[in-house]
Formats: structure tokens, C-alpha cells, sequence
């Protein structure tokens, strides 16, 4: 019998205007949106997909590889998957307007190296058009994911794939099946607490960069703003408030900002410090 794909890769692609024109032309899409919106916004880790590949790679049975394209070329994504096509399982591609086309250029790359690799969709631009996507390419994507609560349909659907199956349900899903699109609803989800910061640096390594890009960037202008010396960082999504909840690290949200290779090299009087010092958190 043969043994069972493991690998799931969870993909930022690189922005779309990042890619050769040329090839971007070629490829005869659609494009959603233009270089002028996009920045090189290599500073800091990318949360949904680390959080999902943590998630998948503490389950029995799988491991899950971080790839950021914002710092990787295309061509070195490709590579690595090619290098693991007879244990992937699936590609997870990370799709928001400023990407999109990267994502399905992926997704064509994957597919022809190997069909039988799924290519799942996920985040805000195939949140908001599912089913105009899913139409225009339903035979590349298998299966997408819609909005923030996908991590227990993602673990059934890729469970569901390994044994060569993909019609049960799987929560958050929006997909083709007997030529129609069925949309399994959202079950509520608790906020995932599992996240493995040494994910950045296994498949392909980032943390450099992004260490590069912030203290460069960032770094130097939070310093002269504030005194302080900073030279990481994630980012804190402070519209959304602070979920205090009760357990070791305190502050839900903030433990997924603040794992623990970034915890740790936090010092007590760091500019964010004082702001969770002010949320309440014991950080
Ligand atoms: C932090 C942040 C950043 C950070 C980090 C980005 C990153 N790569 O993680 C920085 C500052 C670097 C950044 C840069 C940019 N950002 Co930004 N960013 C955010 C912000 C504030 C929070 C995102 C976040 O970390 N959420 C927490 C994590 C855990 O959730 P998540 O990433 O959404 O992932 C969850 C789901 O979406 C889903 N999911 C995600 N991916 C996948 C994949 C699969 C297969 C599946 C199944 C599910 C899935 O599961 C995850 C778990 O619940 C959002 C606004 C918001 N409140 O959401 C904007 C936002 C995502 N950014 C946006 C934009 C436009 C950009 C830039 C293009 C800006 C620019 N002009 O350059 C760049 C793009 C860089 C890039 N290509 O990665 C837009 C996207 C709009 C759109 N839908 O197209 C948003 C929505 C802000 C806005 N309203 O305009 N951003």
C-alpha cells in the first residue's frame, strides 16, 4: 500500500505585481489589482498562515510548512514543493486581493507538477468572491475556506483527502461537488492557541529578512519616536480590543502576537510592552 502524503504547505504568495508581467499577461487573468497598491511588506511574520500551519503540523499525521512569497520567488516555491510532490498532500494558498493572481499561478504550477496534490483557497479574497472563483476555476481549486473559522473543516477536509475522500462536510468549505457549489455553514470556533514560531524558519528560512526589514523600516523611526530599541515585531490588530482571557499567557491575542520566539527577546521596557502594560496583560 502506498504510504499517506503528510506535507501541507500554507502559502502567502507573493504580491501579484511581483511576478515576471510577462508571465502575469500570459496567464490570460483577469488583474484585480495594480502594482501601485502594493508595498514589499516583508516585516513581520504572516499570522493566518503560521497559525494554520501550526494547527496542521500538531495534528497526527501531518506536517505543515510555512512559505512566505512576499520573501521567496516564485520559482523557490515551486522548487521546494517539487522537491516534496510525492508526500504533499496539499497546497493551502492565502489569498487576498493583492495576490490573488500569484495564488492561481501557484495553483497551475502545483497542478501540473501534480494533480493529485489538492489547492485549497482561504482568506479574505476568497471569503468575499467564493463562487465567482470557485466558477472560473473549478478545475484548479479543489476546495476554499470562508472566513476565520476554517481550522476544524481544513483538519477533516485534509484528514478526508489522505484516505482519498472529499464528500463528507467540512465546516467554512465552499466547493464544487456533483457539479453544483455546496457551502458547508461556520460552526464557532475558540481561538486557536496553537502556534509554532519555529514553523518561520523550517521549510525555508525568513526570520532574517523580516528581523532585516523591520529594525530598517520600522525599527529606527519607532526609536526615534519613542527612545526605545525595538528589532522584531508582529503586528497587533488594536481596532479589534484586547480579548482578555484567563490562562498562562493572559491575553489570547496577544499569545498569538507573542509567541514565544518573539516573547522571549522581548525586553520589559519595549514600546509594545507599554502598550500591553496599558491593555493589562502580562506579557
Ligand atoms: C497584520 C496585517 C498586515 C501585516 C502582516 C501581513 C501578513 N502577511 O500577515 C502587514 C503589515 C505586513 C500587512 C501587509 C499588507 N496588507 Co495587511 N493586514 C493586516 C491585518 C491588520 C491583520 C491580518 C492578520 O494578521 N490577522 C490575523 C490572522 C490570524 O488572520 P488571517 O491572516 O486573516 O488568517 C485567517 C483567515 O483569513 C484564514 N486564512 C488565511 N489564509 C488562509 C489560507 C487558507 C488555505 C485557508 C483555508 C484559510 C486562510 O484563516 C486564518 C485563521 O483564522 C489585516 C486586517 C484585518 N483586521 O484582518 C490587513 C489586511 C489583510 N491587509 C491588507 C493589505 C491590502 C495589505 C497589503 C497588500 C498592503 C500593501 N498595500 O502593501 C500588504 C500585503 C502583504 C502580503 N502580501 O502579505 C488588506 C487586504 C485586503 C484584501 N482583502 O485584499 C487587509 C484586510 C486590510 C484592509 N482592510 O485593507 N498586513
Amino acid at each position: 500500500m502506498k504510504e499517506p502524503r503528510t506535507i501541507v504547505f500554507f502559502i502567502n504568495p507573493p504580491n501579484s505585481n511581483d511576478l515576471d508581467t510577462d508571465a502575469v499577461l500570459k496567464s490570460n487573468d483577469i488583474v484585480v489589482s495594480k502594482g501601485v497598491q502594493h508595498t514589499d511588506w516583508a516585516n513581520f511574520p504572516h499570522l493566518g498562515i503560521l497559525s494554520l500551519a501550526s494547527y496542521i503540523d500538531a495534528s497526527p499525521g501531518f506536517e505543515g510548512h510555512y512559505i512566505d512569497g512576499v520573501i521567496h520567488p516564485l520559482d523557490n516555491i515551486i522548487a521546494v514543493i517539487r522537491k516534496r510532490t510525492s508526500s504533499t498532500l496539499a497546497v493551502c494558498l492565502s489569498a487576498i486581493t493583492a495576490n490573488y493572481e500569484a495564488a492561481i499561478q501557484i495553483a497551475r504550477a502545483v497542478r501540473n507538477l501534480d494533480p493529485e496534490i489538492a489547492i485549497i483557497f482561504g482568506n479574505d479574497h476568497f471569503t468575499a468572491l467564493s463562487r465567482e472563483i470557485l466558477t472560473r476555476h473549478r478545475d484548479l481549486i479543489d476546495c476554499g475556506f470562508v472566513g476565520n473559522e476554517v481550522y476544524a473543516g481544513l483538519f477533516d477536509y485534509l484528514k478526508d483527502r489522505q484516505q482519498s475522500q472529499d464528500n463528507g462536510i467540512y465546516p467554512s468549505s465552499v466547493r464544487f461537488e456533483s457539479e453544483r457549489i455546496v457551502a458547508d455553514p461556520t460552526l464557532q470556533e475558540a481561538v486557536n492557541r496553537i502556534i509554532d514560531y519555529n514553523l518561520i524558519d523550517r521549510t525555508l528560512p525568513h526570520t532574517a529578512v523580516y528581523t532585516e526589514n523591520f529594525t530598517r523600516r520600522l525599527g529606527k523611526r519607532i526609536q526615534s519616536l519613542t527612545g526605545r530599541r525595538v528589532r522584531k515585531g508582529v503586528p497587533i490588530e488594536i481596532g479589534r480590543g484586547c480579548i482578555k482571557f484567563s490562562g498562562d499567557d493572559a491575553c489570547s491575542f496577544c499569545s498569538i502576537q507573542y509567541g514565544s520566539m518573539w516573547k522571549n527577546e522581548l525586553p520589559a521596557n519595549h514600546a509594545w510592552a507599554a502598550i500591553h502594560k496599558a491593555c493589562g496583560c502580562r506579557i
